[in-house]
């Protein structure tokens, strides 16, 4: 447990809500990431689900997690979205058509891109509240498709074997706004968006989306974005979210450097799980979950690591939080660490709350806006987590407090928070805030 200083009632009463967010996002065998906004089943939410569920039903969590493969695509893709329930969403199956994709999934509608591989990581954590035998047996039910997954990741994704898999949508990186995304989709924006933004403005445009119903516009990302986005999923159904084909086409390909330390971290626990039931990963994906740590530092330059256009090779110099995850993945060199901590802990990234999305130097930090500045719980937790392995667990304990008195000075779980005064903006009732809440607690 964290050791916050708030009383213990105060402790109480967050958990028995955190347990209630859960429960009521709970849609059988999967939990939405919350009521309203987003009312199917994401990839890397229900990784930071099962994490907080182990806590109070370690079977339900292990469900979570196996209920991801209930989307995997024969190739072994496992999408960033299942369409499992029922409510409507902004960017629900219409847009993806994955029905009409030869190879596409064979029960359900799901998106055709994916999500950061957090999978790897909430297995073993909820392996490690079950006792060895029952843990074996959940290992052995999750193995062969999340083997099948990171095969696919590199097959599909990195097929020149840079180490470095490629992403071709940022809502591949679960930061959908983040500046470093955004500075290179918003050049591949379309000439007609770039027409009816002259003739309107992002007001009439505004009047055409479905993601602020509850959320207000200014803590989503701007509707010039978001429709470039869409316009950007219809080029990947265009290519049958097919790598060859989207390479000839004019979207985005970016080196993601969260993801790939994700990956970093992923293919270690891969490898543990494997071990545990007695298997052995190919060697191919050794060599290219080797290549991948080798790879990680060339995206480091003048002090910080970056994402890197895969199109150009130039790395995207805007600093945002993803960087900071490769303590996370732990490639920082020992003589490194403190350099790149001192960045993270300098004010106009850790202002009072947390690790701010975007600095609030950048010009195009909003402190209630997205992934353009505030503070994510799901960020502070793996900052934390890759901060203790990296001898800095003075400073994770530090997160973890002021990530639990941020969530309890605001009333209420949500999805995002001001790095200034920790104000709750986003969806209330968020269910990996809640999950992680959870785990922070226990
Ligand atoms: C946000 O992204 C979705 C698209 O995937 C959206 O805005 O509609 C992101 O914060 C993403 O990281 C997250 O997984 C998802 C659901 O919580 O919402």
């Amino acid at each position: 447990m964290s050791s916050s200083a708030l009383p213990s009632e105060v402790l109480t009463e967050l958990r028995t809500s955190a347990i209630e967010v859960l429960r009521d996002n709970d849609l059988g065998g999967a939990t939405r990431p919350s009521p309203t906004l987003y009312p199917h089943q994401w990839l890397w939410d229900s990784c930071f689900i099962a994490i907080g569920l182990r806590h109070i039903d370690p079977e339900r969590a292990s469900r979570e997690i196996l209920s991801l493969l209930h989307g995997q695509w024969p190739n072994g893709m496992i999408p960033h979205v299942i369409f499992s329930g029922s409510g409507s969403y902004h960017a629900g199956p219409d847009r993806w058509r994955s029905d009409l994709v030869d190879g596409g999934p064979e029960h359900v509608q799901t998106t055709g891109v994916t999500q950061p591989p957090m999978i790897a990581e909430a297995v073993v954590r909820v392996g490690e509240v079950f006792d060895p035998a029952r843990r074996r047996e959940f290992y052995r039910a999750i193995y062969p498709g999340l083997l099948r997954y990171h095969c696919w990741l590199y097959r599909e994704r990195d097929p020149d074997d840079t180490g470095l898999v490629t992403l071709v949508h940022s809502w591949e990186s679960g930061m959908d706004n983040t500046p470093a995304w955004m500075e290179l989709t918003r050049r591949a924006a379309p000439i007609p968006l770039k027409l009816i933004r002259r003739l309107n403005g992002d007001g009439a445009l505004d009047a055409l989306r479905r993601d602020n119903k509850e959320v207000p516009s200014d803590q989503r990302l701007s509707a010039t974005d978001l429709f470039t986005l869409y316009h950007l999923v219809g080029e990947l159904r265009d290519a049958r979210y097919d790598f060859s084909r989207i390479r000839a086409s004019r979207v985005p390909l970016v080196q993601d450097v969260a993801f790939n330390a994700i990956l970093a971290r992923a293919n270690d626990h891969l490898r543990d799980i494997a071990a545990d039931i007695g298997e052995q990963l190919p060697n191919q994906l050794l060599r290219s979950a080797r290549r991948t740590r080798a790879a990680l530092p060339t995206l480091f330059a003048d002090g910080m690591y970056w994402s890197r256009d895969a199109r150009s090779g130039r790395l995207i110099s805007r600093p945002t939080v993803a960087g900071f995850l490769a303590l996370y993945a732990g490639v920082v060199p020992p003589d490194s660490v403190e350099d790149l901590v001192s960045r993270m802990t300098a004010r106009r990234f850790w202002p009072a709350h947390g690790i701010a999305s975007t600095p609030t130097d950048d010009p195009d930090f909003q402190p209630r806006c997205y992934w353009q500045g505030p503070v994510w719980v799901n960020m502070n937790w793996l900052l934390a987590d890759g901060l203790d392995r990296a001898g800095r667990g003075d400073l994770a304990e530090r997160l973890r407090a002021g990530t639990i008195s941020m969530i309890a000075g605001s009333e209420g779980l949500y999805e995002y928070y001001s790095p200034f005064d920790g104000t709750g903006v986003g969806s209330n009732h968020f269910s990996w805030t809640a999950a992680l809440l959870l785990d922070l607690l226990d």
